[in-house]
């Protein structure tokens, strides 16, 4: 998990997670997903790392749509005895079934997750925890961060708080001394 470390110099401006083709294969069985955001990569199995909640999915796109079945619905015979002969006799009947799409799932950071996904990277590492209850698919999944370079602009203003710092320390010690 090298290169996720933010310099110094820069700040998280943004977070998102993309999951495609994400689906309760089991709807609509109990269907919610926990995602977590991991101080560090799951690596232990006794032991979970420190974690936070990101959100939580729900899959509830399924439905309920009645189609056509060609079906046996009986048997017609005629004859007795060993001349009996029954062939089975077909009939369209309504049926209904479930319906549940796969669905592209976007996830924006709030800017109190960005917090802790900064806190969580001070040491270049973190960890995404997926908690299925428990019956999910997907295709493939993305984690994006975009980050800024601290402005430059900002430089002077600290420089003058500190100078009124030293200034009032000074304004201090000047104090003591009579
Ligand atoms: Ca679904
Ligand atoms: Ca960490």
């Amino acid at each position: 998990m090298g290169g996720w470390g933010i310099s110094a110099d820069e700040y998280i401006v943004s977070a998102c997670l993309d999951i495609t083709a994400l689906n309760n294969w089991l709807e609509p069985e109990a269907d919610y997903m926990n995602i977590y955001l991991l101080n560090n990569p799951y690596s232990n199995p006794t032991h979970w790392p420190t974690k936070s909640l990101l959100t939580t999915f729900m899959d509830q796109n399924s439905y309920t749509e009645t189609y056509q079945d060609w079906e046996i619905v009986g048997q017609t015979c005629t004859g007795s005895g060993h001349h009996r002969h029954c062939i089975p006799r077909y009939c369209w009947v309504t049926k209904t079934r479930t319906v549940n799409p796969a669905e592209d799932f976007h996830y924006d950071l709030t800017s109190a997750q960005i917090a802790v996904l900064t806190g969580y990277l001070s040491d270049g590492k973190f960890g995404l925890g997926f908690d299925p209850n428990c019956h999910y698919d997907d295709t493939g999944m993305t984690f994006t961060i975009v980050t800024n370079k601290i402005s430059k602009v900002s430089e002077p203003a600290t420089m003058l708080l500190l100078g009124i710092g030293l200034i009032g320390l000074a304004g201090v010690r000047r104090k003591f001394k009579k």
